[in-house]
């Protein structure tokens, strides 16, 4: 019999919980140090009371930016072995969360993958991680960074940064718009026509300050969220950002409400981690504050 989560309640006789655990299948690579992609996903959605199942698509021995000789053991062709089994068990995600991938490859197994689990109710998270600064990182090609745009067309929401977005517009990064009309222009665009929301991540609408930008496909309404700018672009916060906003939204937020925690989160751990003048590619200091993510009574 195919598993089912009803009746995991059912077996348990007595409900404690209302609902059951949101379940997300997370798709990024495990780098061993720098906090970022499943290294961030995994503690984050555990402290939020959301179930991450991980299906890697690397391992690396760091992450890609600022480190020199790294290890990158590629894992795509385990991918679809995992996929499968997954499905042969019958197993149901509340969102699937796809991130940083490690081949060009890779994209149509995510699509494929997307394409096998989305049920009614799932909701599909496309971090569509590329580069950042004007840049594409490391290891992405222009072949791969076409694959994440067509991959990203099967999104219920995106996080692009501005390098990010300006990559699927096809606009030089020198040209991207700016300000909170060039902004509000860009999600807009980005939402294929109101189709999918966008949150765009990195936005600044003033002096010492940083946030999203944020069109809501179900709303049709584009909303800001600003926090303070902590003075220092630590690696992974986009993966701190998108790991909270997906936990949020699985629990029923509002996007502007997921938004909003995403962006204080990402503040208060940039504070914590400027406090103690730690380099910027080890990420931020995350771990200590990861209470402030439990508990909101819907548990
Ligand atoms: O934070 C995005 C990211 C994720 N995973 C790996 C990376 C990067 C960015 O550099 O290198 C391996």
């Amino acid at each position: 019999m195919p598993y089912n989560r009803d009746t995991i309640l059912l077996i348990f006789g007595k409900e404690e919980r209302k609902m059951p655990t949101p379940r997300v299948a997370a798709i990024h690579d495990l780098s061993g140090f720098g906090r970022c992609s499943l290294t961030v996903a995994i503690p984050i959605l555990s402290a939020m009371g959301v179930q991450c199942c991980p299906l890697p698509t690397a391992v690396l021995s760091t992450h890609t930016g600022g480190f020199e000789d790294f290890t990158f053991l590629d894992l795509t062709d385990e991918m679809q072995k995992a996929a499968a089994h997954w499905k042969a068990l019958g197993l149901r995600f509340d969102a699937v969360y796809s991130g940083f991938l490690g081949s060009e490859r890779q994209i149509g197994i995510v699509e494929e993958f997307i394409a096998q689990f989305k049920a009614e109710n799932t909701l599909v998270v496309v971090d569509p991680v590329m580069g950042d600064h004007g840049r594409s990182y490391q290891t992405y090609t222009p072949a791969m960074c076409a694959g994440m745009a067509r991959l990203a067309l099967r999104a219920d929401v995106i996080t692009p940064n501005l390098t990010e977005a300006a990559f699927l517009l096809d606009i030089p990064y020198e040209e991207f718009p700016s300000g909170e009309s060039g902004y509000r222009a860009t999600v807009e665009r980005l939402s294929m026509e109101g189709k999918r929301s966008v949150v765009l991540t990195g936005a600044s609408l003033g002096e010492g300050l940083t946030g999203a930008v944020c069109f809501d496909a179900g709303t049709g309404r584009t909303e800001t969220v600003q926090t303070a700018f902590i003075a220092h672009e630590f690696h992974g916060t986009g993966d701190v950002f998108a790991s909270v906003l997906t936990g949020a939204l699985v629990k029923g937020a509002t996007l502007k409400d997921a938004a909003q925690q995403a962006a204080e989160f990402v503040c208060a751990c940039a504070k914590r981690t400027a406090a103690q003048n730690l380099p910027v590619r080890e990420g931020v200091d995350f771990e200590p504050l990861l209470g402030c993510l439990t508990g909101d009574g819907n548990g």
